[in-house]
């Protein structure tokens, strides 16, 4: 082992060191440490006691401090820091590395004298903090390793909670190099314990040596190197290797009444109602964000969530909404809020449900009273819009059986979803497997509060994954294509809507969603026909009223039904020529992609030509058939 490593290590961090018996380990250690120049350095394996030490120190630092419920702390990032800076994550670039033009990027020797200038003696009177993860279930052809290097503590207990433990999977990489490094820091911090320089935060990713070097930041999507960093190196990865690495959740869909389980995966921008489809009621959940695909010996495409945690917006979260998250965040167990308010010790934040909500407490700004207001004389909401929950997955009533399983779970249906208010119907279904890529390669959605920058705006964003497509968007999109066509039998691809609206409201409540995939899951087993539209096949009006009534004893009028599944011609020719703006912008875009376009653009002329008017009910093609 090398000597400056060796002094900053007490005799348990050494022999922790010592049997993992990975060279490529040590020396990043010590360049990582000639680098931050930190006091002491402590490395974890994952024994009880290693989880219990990270637990208590993030308390001790008062990065987490303790609320009235037993095992539930709080956490605050800063002012500046409660979202996921986009703007300033960038690839390390060299002319081979060929990117998404969406991507942003900075030549590699000046980026990495930027990043490591940043670093340089960032930890100093600071421990640095080590510790081995994996990356899906342990054991598994999905598994991959990756280990995480922080000053942090409130980094490394999000990590607990939301990763498997990888010490013993490092173990078997036999001393090679095959695992994914994240060096962090949150730099100098201000008397509130948040980071000071968030002006110079920087992410980022080194494609070429699987690392990712991130400053000056706390919010775990900026900071927490498993979860977005991680998803950006794997892409690149699965590109090489022919298999999928994706922004979706994984769950179990059990329809009332029948004895089967049917496994669905679901692509949807930050705050569009990914973490709501995994925890729709009667359903079970494998995961809440992040998967990888693989294809079988039966060419069967299976899942796993590479993450055993959630970190979940709590915006919105209330009993009558998500009784299941609800429950979860109001009683005992080892979970962290971010970003709310805290009075007496209680958590509070947006849309709870709660009409007692106290006029003063601490929040994301510091002190707060009610009527604050900021720099630019805006009011301080009591919490912010993207206030966070961390805890595992294992504490939740409705964890699917598989969800540790290291095959993964068989996967029949794929879900796109966006936020859009005035052009797709709730639910439709992809024509075949080109037409469900297409329909993942056009989503669109308004910006939320999970990004950093204005809310509300109409953005591109395919497979819900552009932030991280750290390939040639034209390439992912080939990669996607080739996957379906290698299975045996292809996933039917879904596309929803929860976001459409009438007179300006919600055409539907958050729970209608079941209703939605139910009919989804339905179609995959041949329960339910539909009606063919240039936008796919869209459900029978029976058949939803059938469903909606079964489920909510709830009434769905015909009214509601037109509305909700009319056919908006120029809505979608509007959409289709800003696809084309987006599109002919990148390179290599498949063939295939601008097939299905040119096809659902001509019939939708066409339709629109021959019956004459802009909106069709679907009833219009049925009579077609
Ligand atoms: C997340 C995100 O937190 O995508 O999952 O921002
Ligand atoms: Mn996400």
């Amino acid at each position: 082992m090398l000597s400056p490593l060796l002094s900053l290590l007490d005799a348990r961090s050494r022999q922790v060191l010592d049997s993992l018996k990975n060279v490529h380990v040590e020396d990043q250690l010590s360049e990582f440490a000639n680098l931050c120049k930190p006091s002491r350095i402590v490395v974890l394996g994952e024994s009880k006691q290693d989880i219990h030490f990270i637990r208590g120190l993030a308390k001790v630092r008062h990065e987490e401090t303790k609320l009235k419920i037993r095992g539930h702390t709080v956490h605050f990032d800063g002012y500046n820091d409660l979202a996921r800076d986009v703007g300033s994550t960038k690839v390390l670039a060299t002319p081979e590395i060929k990117l998404s033009k969406r991507i942003n990027s900075i030549d590699r020797d000046k980026g990495l004298s930027e990043i490591l200038g940043l670093l340089s003696g960032s930890m100093t009177g600071r421990e640095m903090l080590v510790k081995f993860y994996c990356l899906g279930p342990t054991n598994s052809n999905f598994s991959l390793c990756a280990m995480q290097v922080s000053d942090s503590a409130y980094v490394m207990h999000s990590e607990d909670l939301l990763y498997r433990q990888g010490y013993e999977q490092f173990k078997k990489l036999n001393g090679s190099n095959q695992f994914f490094s994240f060096l962090h820091s949150t730099g100098e911090l201000d008397g509130r314990n948040t980071t000071k320089n968030y002006g110079k935060r920087r992410i980022y990713v080194d494609l070429l040596a699987n690392r990712v070097y991130s400053v000056n930041n706390q919010y775990a999507g900026n900071s927490v190197g498993l979860k977005k960093l991680a998803l950006r190196l794997a892409i690149s990865k699965a590109n090489h290797e022919g298999w999928l690495a994706e922004h979706m959740l994984v769950a179990g869909v059990h329809p009332p009444g029948k004895e089967r389980v049917t496994y669905f995966v679901g692509a949807y921008p930050s705050a569009c109602g990914k973490t709501s489809t995994a925890m729709i009621p009667g359903n079970t959940i494998v995961g809440d964000d992040i998967a990888y695909l693989r294809i079988d010996r039966g060419k069967k495409c299976r899942a796993v969530n590479i993450e055993h945690g959630i970190f979940g917006i709590i915006q919105d979260v209330n009993a009558q909404d998500d009784p299941l998250i609800y429950k979860a965040l109001t009683t005992p167990r080892e979970l962290i809020f971010s970003n709310v308010l805290v009075s007496d010790r209680t958590p509070y934040w947006l849309g709870m449900g709660r009409d007692d909500i106290p006029e003063r407490g601490f929040n994301f700004s510091g002190n707060w009273r009610k009527g604050k207001r900021d720099n630019d004389d805006a009011e301080v909401p009591y919490a912010h819009p993207n206030a966070r929950y961390t805890m595992r997955l294992s504490e939740l009533d409705n964890v699917d059986p598989k969800y540790d399983d290291g095959k993964g779970v068989v996967v029949t249906g794929v879900l796109y979803g966006g936020r859009d208010s005035d052009t797709n119907p709730p639910i439709s279904e992809a024509l075949d497997w080109d037409h469900g890529v297409y329909l993942g390669a056009t989503l669109e959605s308004e910006t939320t509060a999970a990004i950093i920058g204005k809310t509300g705006i109409r953005r591109h964003d395919p497979m819900a994954n552009i932030d991280f497509v750290v390939i040639p968007l034209g390439k992912y999109l080939e990669n996607h294509f080739k996957f379906g066509h290698r299975l045996k039998n292809k996933p039917r691809v879904f596309a929803t809507n929860y976001f459409l609206k009438r007179e300006g409201k919600y055409t539907n409540s958050k729970l209608d969603k079941k209703v939605w995939i139910l009919w989804a899951e339905g179609r995959i087993h041949g329960d339910y026909d539909a009606i063919r539209t240039p936008l796919g096949y869209l459900p029978k009006y029976e058949d939803l009223k059938g469903l909606f009534h079964e489920i909510f004893n709830k009434e769905y009028s015909k009214d509601e039904y037109d509305f909700e599944f009319n056919v908006r011609i120029s809505k979608y020719l509007e959409k289709i020529g800003r696809m084309e703006t987006a599109f002919e912008g990148e390179n290599y875009i498949p063939e295939k992609f601008w097939k299905v376009l040119r096809n659902q653009k001509k019939e939708l002329i066409q339709i629109g030509q021959s019956a004459g008017v802009d909106s069709l009910s679907p009833d219009f093609f049925s009579r077609k058939e």
